[in-house]
């Protein structure tokens, strides 16, 4: 039987790679072999594309429609090197942003037109679509906080996006909000502004309709 894809999604800080190691560590408990990926990245190729797109690693300002193009790319690798051959081996995928990053970040945050990036994603990703995914939201102050809390802390200094304007961030929140009324079938909408262990909770329920 086919595995299960699952994303998560959601503005800067709102625990998408906790939660989603949270949910593997407890599907795997109930005997579900799952997979972990994350984009940009999660292919060697990929990896070197999000290094060029984290840090402006070229030493030049990217172009939104280059940056739409290499994260297109970095995914393009992901979904046929890793994706659906995992998919077709039964396992789980729950991958860390997918396509709606995309959507949300170059669409509605840089403003670059929907339907010519839903045309990338359709050369892209084809009907390898999320099963569900969880759209974690949380209010931009409160995901900065918790990036400058980690900061502070020692973890790596803020980033291209990470820098961008408030506006930006909030249009981003705005874009993936209309995403998910668009798409109620595929999209959960989980509020991420509580405890890691509410939020694990929450998406645990909106999980048993499809566990086994
Ligand atoms: N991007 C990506 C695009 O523009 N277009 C695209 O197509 C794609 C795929 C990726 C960047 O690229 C952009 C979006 C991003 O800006 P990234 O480094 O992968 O960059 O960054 P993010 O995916 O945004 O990941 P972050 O690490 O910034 O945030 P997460 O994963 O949402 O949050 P997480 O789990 O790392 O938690 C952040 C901090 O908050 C704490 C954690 O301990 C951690 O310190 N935390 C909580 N604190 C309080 N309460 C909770 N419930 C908490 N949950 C976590």
């Amino acid at each position: 039987m086919k595995g299960l894809f699952l994303t998560f999604e959601g503005p800067e800080g709102s625990g998408k790679t906790t939660q989603a190691q949270r949910l593997i560590e407890k599907l795997e408990q109930r005997g579900i072999r799952t997979l972990y990926s994350r984009e940009p990245g999660g292919t060697p190729t990929g990896e070197a594309i999000r290094a060029i797109l984290q840090y402006d690693r070229a030493g030049e300002s990217i172009e939104p429609e280059a940056e739409t193009l290499l994260f297109a790319a970095s995914r393009a690798q992901l979904v046929r090197r890793i994706i659906r051959p995992a998919l077709a081996r039964g396992i789980w995928v729950i991958c860390d942003r997918y396509a709606d990053s995309t959507t949300a970040y170059q669409g509605f945050g840089r403003g670059l037109p929907v339907g010519q990036i839903n045309a990338i994603h359709h050369f892209t990703i084809g009907d390898t679509i999320p099963d569900r995914t969880f759209l974690l939201d949380l209010d931009v102050a409160t995901g900065f906080a918790r990036l400058v809390a980690r900061h502070s802390g020692g973890g790596s200094p803020p980033d291209r996006m990470e820098r961008e304007e408030w506006a930006f961030h909030e249009r981003v929140r705005v874009g993936y909000l209309e995403l998910a009324r668009a798409e109620p079938e595929r999209f959960r909408v989980i509020d991420a502004g509580a405890e890691a262990d509410v939020v694990a909770a929450r998406i645990w329920e909106n999980l048993s309709d499809v566990l086994p």
